[in-house]
């Protein structure tokens, strides 16, 4: 049983963020997604437009996910590899070689996946015109 961990938002749920899912859960047999609570968001300087529990919603509905914790501070990551045993951790490529990941590899492997080009949330946000207050994202 290969246990695969990945983090993050996941606002206004897209195509992006299924392919990484499909592509994570391909890569072992238990995906554990850890999404960002709405607290730990503003600390990454992100507003999402769902808030925590609709997010936990929307990805426990995806297929290729089993499992939803929060992510709630940038140190848990050691823990959360520990906790839920996990094999390896997976990210998008826009994470690539960033040391909140590659610490990791003392405790499991750490892959980056291609992002998806041509989708992202701030775009979705853009083009659907919301108030300017509602696109504050880093
Ligand atoms: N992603 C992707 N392609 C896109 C958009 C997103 O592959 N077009 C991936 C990202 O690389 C990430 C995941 O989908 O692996 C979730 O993206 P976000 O919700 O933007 O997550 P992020 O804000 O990067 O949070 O501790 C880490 C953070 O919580 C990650």
């Amino acid at each position: 049983m290969k246990r695969i961990l990945t983090y993050g938002t996941y606002d206004l749920l897209h195509y992006g963020h299924i392919r990484l899912l499909k592509r994570a859960k391909a890569m072992g047999d238990y995906l554990v997604v850890a999404i960002s609570t709405d607290e730990f968001n503003a600390l990454k300087g992100k507003k999402a437009y769902h808030n925590y529990e609709t997010r936990k919603e929307m990805l426990e509905a995806v297929r290729y996910v089993d499992l939803v914790i929060p992510e709630t501070d940038w140190e848990q990551k050691i823990d959360d590899v520990k906790t839920y045993a996990i094999d390896t951790v997976v990210m998008g490529s826009d994470w690539t070689d960033d040391p909140r990941f590659e610490c990791l590899r003392d405790y499991c492997e750490v892959v980056y996946l291609d992002r998806t080009q041509g989708i992202s949330t701030t775009q979705i946000k853009k083009e659907l015109n919301l108030p300017q207050e509602e696109l504050f994202e880093s």
